[in-house]
C-alpha cells in the first residue's frame, strides 16, 4: 500500500505557509450551532472575525451530555464526563482573532466555559486524538441532566427543536437563569 499522509505537495506546504502567516494556532472543536450548516456558522467563516480553516470531523473521546435547553433551543454540552454520548462535531484551526471572537459569542467565561478536551479522529481504520479548545456548560442545573441527550446536532433535526437566533430573542428576558445555578442552588 502507498503511504500518503507524509508526501511533500504543493497543497500541504500551501497549507503550512497559510497556517504560519495567519497564526492559525488555536484548535476548535464545535459541536452546536458553529458547525457548517447550522444557525452561527456564518461567525466561523467570516473573515472580519478572523481566519478559520476546517481541518476534519472529530468525536469527543470523554462521553458528554449535549442537550438543548431554554425557551431559544440553545445547544449545551454539560460538563458531566461519563454521562450522555460521545457528541459529533468539526475542529477547526483559529488565530487569536477568531478565538476571542467565538469567546464573544459564547460568553466565554461567564456563561460557556472554553477547555481543552481530547477529541478522536478517525481516518479509514485508524484512530487518533487532538487537543481542542470545546465550549462547556459548567455550572448548571442538575435538572438538565434528565434531559435526552444528542450526539450529533442539527437545529433542524428530529427533535423539532429549532434554534432560536439572537435578533429574534426578548432582550429583557434571563434565559441564562433557566440553565444556569442560581444563588442558593447546591
Ligand atoms: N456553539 C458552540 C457551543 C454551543 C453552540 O451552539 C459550538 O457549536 O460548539
Amino acid at each position: 500500500m502507498i503511504k500518503t499522509a507524509n508526501v511533500v505537495t504543493h497543497s500541504n506546504i500551501r497549507q503550512f505557509i497559510v497556517h504560519v502567516v495567519r497564526k492559525m494556532t488555536h484548535q476548535v472543536f464545535v459541536y452546536g450551532t458553529l458547525k457548517r450548516n447550522e444557525p452561527n456558522h456564518y461567525w466561523l467563516s467570516n473573515p472580519e472575525n478572523g481566519a478559520s480553516k476546517f481541518v476534519t470531523n472529530g468525536i469527543t473521546k470523554t462521553k458528554y451530555p449535549l442537550i438543548i435547553a431554554t425557551r431559544y433551543n440553545i445547544p449545551f454540552l454539560l460538563y458531566s464526563p461519563g454521562n450522555g454520548a460521545n457528541v459529533q462535531g468539526e475542529i477547526y484551526q483559529v488565530d487569536d482573532k477568531m478565538l476571542s471572537n467565538l469567546d464573544v459569542l459564547e460568553d466565554h467565561p461567564k456563561f460557556y466555559v472554553r477547555e481543552v478536551d481530547d477529541i478522536q479522529i478517525q481516518k479509514g481504520n485508524e484512530t487518533s486524538a487532538t487537543k481542542c479548545w470545546v465550549y462547556f456548560l459548567k455550572t448548571f442545573k442538575p435538572e438538565l441532566l434528565k434531559k435526552p441527550t444528542i450526539s450529533n446536532y442539527s437545529s433542524s433535526g428530529p427533535h423539532g427543536l429549532v434554534y432560536s437566533e439572537r435578533c429574534n430573542r426578548d432582550p429583557s428576558y434571563d434565559y441564562w437563569k433557566e440553565v444556569k445555578h442560581s444563588q442558593g442552588d447546591c
